[in-house]
């Protein structure tokens, strides 16, 4: 953890920037993702306020691995440090969903994140990675055709607002 990275160039299709507080911005395709770390399932259910529950089966690494492995860096922070670690991932489309690191990191919530390279059967090699939280009941968060994910760091700065 470092100088902070500025924001990625548009990135080929089917292929996202892991950039942020890191030195070294990588950008990963989804055969990458599926050659480079094991690859988890996960059979999920979720809600839709628009269009109901839905149901998907999902393959592909954990995004805690993924992190981890592509920014060496990261991995000695304390567990103190890592606390205060955010991720915001990305959509083509405009469509935003943060985590917090520690909801995914092995000492915290460990929750089974995945960065999918396979729905229902079909590689997604050409329209990008998908996010899966499988301990989300509403689906907003399952951001399809990510084009990047940002980490970083909560800092403080200055004061709290006074309460009125
Ligand atoms: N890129 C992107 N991903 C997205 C969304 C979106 O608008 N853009 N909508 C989310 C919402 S609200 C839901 S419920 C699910 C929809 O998944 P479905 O395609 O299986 O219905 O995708 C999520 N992922
Ligand atoms: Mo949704």
């Amino acid at each position: 953890m470092n100088r902070p990275s500025t924001a990625p160039r548009p990135t080929p299709p089917g292929t996202f920037a892991l950039w942020g507080d890191l030195a070294d911005p990588v950008t990963l395709s989804v055969a990458r993702l599926r050659r480079d770390w094991e690859q988890h399932r996960a059979d999920v259910v979720f809600d839709c306020a628009t269009s109901g529950p839905q149901r998907h089966a999902f393959a592909g690494p954990l995004l805690r691995e993924v992190v981890a492995a592509a920014l060496p860096r990261f991995a000695p922070l304390r567990r103190k440090e890592r606390s205060r670690l955010l991720l915001a991932v990305s959509g083509g489309d405009g469509h935003h969903a943060v985590l917090s690191w520690a909801e995914i990191d092995a000492d915290f919530g460990n929750a089974p994140v995945l960065l999918a390279t396979r729905m229902d059967g079909r590689d997604l090699d050409e329209a990008g990675t998908q996010l899966v939280v499988p301990s989300d009941r509403c689906g907003a968060r399952y951001v399809s055709a990510v084009t990047g994910i940002w980490l970083g760091r909560h800092h403080r700065e200055g004061a709290a607002p006074a309460v009125v």
